[in-house]
């Protein structure tokens, strides 16, 4: 086996890639991701102790959870960006080392003392990194488990520090977790881990809203248009918003339109981007269309985080990645400088010689029902729920994917009755946005609040229905939850909701390879979580409250 990896929901045979990834990740790249996940390991074992000590260890922090972020699915498949933070992370562990390695009770962990001469090829087989060498099957598993939360955590702390808010105890956990993953625990300890990833998943998701809507303002209902303008555009892709901000300010008044694609399609909904007039639009659907929507563009594309996939030639010059995310033979923009910002000049002067984009549909999608938005229409929702208006809420938030069988989702949202309101977030919402489903008395029957940490809204909006009702337990709200998952951002929401109480959550298109099936039957027995199964018998079920 020359690679094993089994994070996303797309794993070959639903158990682990093994040759080369679904993805597209070659080995090296995979292998070279597990050696910087065991130097992570051997820097929070040493951080730990300085923790322990209340030293400093911001610096560590950042570069722990930009790292975490750099080997999510499909955010870099760029050996020499990883190889760049491997050798960073040994510097880093190198100095803890000196500071710590005495303080450190006992024998020290592999990864912690593992320290490769310079020049040394980090895949030589002076370390074996790969999650098969540890462990048993369920040790494993719940490993695999807190290791992936943590990665999706990580990705949202990154985007929120990028906007100046950081919180000391959403980093100490990432320390924490990846030093718990050199000990051996017993299974109640690590189960406890997992529930406190799933608390901190919440803590985080929290963070970044608070970030988002610091900066941009409270999202509000906003229609969003789907064809083109006649100018050259520039297409942006991915998550950080702070990345259009400063691309949209760079491009006023150059007669080039900037139009959002994928996971950046929330950006609308914030009243900031509003002032933007060159903000043309959002161009195609989700992450997985990029081959032929990228190609049809014309212009320059940004992707500023995950999701990326194997380029076409069709459109490999005019693909830049930045942050976190990267790709071989792509031009990354660099980091900001602190009290500066990105530099978007090459792309804004390839865009002005490229053709307009070529227009592939056109209409309109309609979105912004973030917590707040949603909570300033509470008394006609809950009017509307004591009326028998709307009957359920189906929660449909998470990834969307290639699999075929991601048609279910469509097919769900098709069929569910007419007196059912879809509650949305994250790039799943692609299976079903741009459907004509109608309102309930002016509720429109999706409810989109945004990116897939915005999930965090929809949670808060479950809680503050449950309060307004009156109810103890908010599962006994008329809401289901069918649940798309793709990559590791999905697992940390799935544990945000199983850590908020929520049950009977409905998973698909395939539950997560790395659950053992110990691991499962946990999950199925304190959670009732259950895999998605036909639409008409899902459907028949969740209108039963089952
Ligand atoms: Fe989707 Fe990709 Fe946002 Fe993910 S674009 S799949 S869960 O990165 O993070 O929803
Ligand atoms: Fe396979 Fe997913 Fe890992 Fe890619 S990220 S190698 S598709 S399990």
């Amino acid at each position: 086996m020359s690679m094993f990896c089994f994070q996303c929901q797309e794993t070959a045979k639903n158990t682990g890639c093994t040759v080369r990834g679904v993805c597209g990740k070659p080995e090296g790249t995979a292998g070279l991701q597990d050696v910087l996940i065991y130097v992570l390991k051997g820097i929070s074992v040493y951080g730990e102790q300085a923790l322990k000590k209340g030293d400093p260890l911001i610096e560590e922090e950042r570069f722990i959870a930009e790292s975490l972020f750099a080997t999510i699915t499909n955010a870099n498949f760029d050996d020499d960006a990883i190889k760049g933070l491997i050798g960073k992370g040994l510097d880093l562990k190198r100095r803890l080392a000196v500071k710590y390695a005495s303080s450190f009770g006992g024998a020290l962990p592999d990864c912690a003392s593992w320290d490769p001469k310079p020049g040394v090829d980090p895949l030589s087989k002076s370390v074996d990194a790969s999650i098969l060498s540890t462990g048993g099957e369920d040790q494993r598993s719940l490993r695999s488990l807190l290791l992936f939360g943590i990665k999706g955590i990580a990705a949202y702390a990154h985007h929120a520090s990028v906007l100046g808010h950081e919180e000391p105890a959403i980093y100490e956990f990432l320390v924490e977790a990846l030093a718990s993953m050199t000990k051996e625990l017993p299974v109640d300890e690590m189960v406890a881990l997992v529930m406190k990833a799933g608390k901190t998943a919440v803590d985080t998701m929290a963070l970044l809203d608070k970030a988002n809507t610091s900066a941009y303002g409270k999202p509000r209902i906003t229609t969003v248009d789907t064809g083109v303008r006649g100018n050259p555009g520039i297409l942006v892709s991915g998550h950080d918003l702070k990345d259009l901000e400063e691309l949209l300010d760079q491009t006023e008044g150059k007669g080039i339109d900037v139009y959002t694609h994928g996971e950046m399609l929330p950006a609308h909904y914030y009243p900031f981007f509003g002032k933007y007039k060159h903000l043309a639009g959002n161009y195609g659907g989700s992450w997985w269309k990029q081959g032929e929507e990228f190609a049809s563009f014309n212009g320059p594309i940004l992707m500023t985080t995950n999701c990326i996939i194997p380029l076409k030639d069709a459109y490999r010059d005019r693909i830049f990645t930045t942050g976190m995310a990267g790709y071989p033979g792509v031009k990354h923009i660099p980091d900001r400088k602190k009290g500066s910002h990105k530099d978007f000049s090459a792309i804004i002067e390839l865009a002005k010689k490229c053709s307009p984009p070529v227009e592939i549909e056109k209409g309109k999608i309609t979105g912004g029902f973030a917590h707040d938005q949603v909570l300033a229409l509470a008394d006609k929702v809950v009017d509307a729920v004591k009326s028998g208006a709307i009957k359920r809420f189906v929660v449909m938030a998470g990834c969307d994917g290639r699999q075929k069988g991601r048609s279910y989702f469509t097919e769900v949202a098709e069929e569910l009755p007419k007196d059912t309101v879809i509650l949305t977030a994250g790039c799943a919402k692609y299976r079903y946005n741009k459907l004509e489903l109608g309102d309930i008395g002016g509720i429109p029957r999706v409810l989109d609040a945004g990116q897939c940490n915005d999930s965090y809204s929809l949670a808060v909006i479950a809680l503050k229905l449950k309060e307004a009702f009156g109810l103890d337990d908010v599962n006994k709200l008329p809401i289901s939850f069918d649940i798309a998952w793709y990559e590791q951002k999905a697992v940390a929401v799935l544990l945000a909701l199983l850590y908020l109480g929520f049950k009977g959550i409905r998973l698909g298109p395939t539950l997560p390879a790395f659950l053992s099936p110990a691991v499962a039957r946990v999950l199925v027995e304190n959670f009732d979580i259950k895999p998605i199964g036909d639409v008409a018998g899902d459907i028949a079920a969740m209108m039963e409250g089952r």
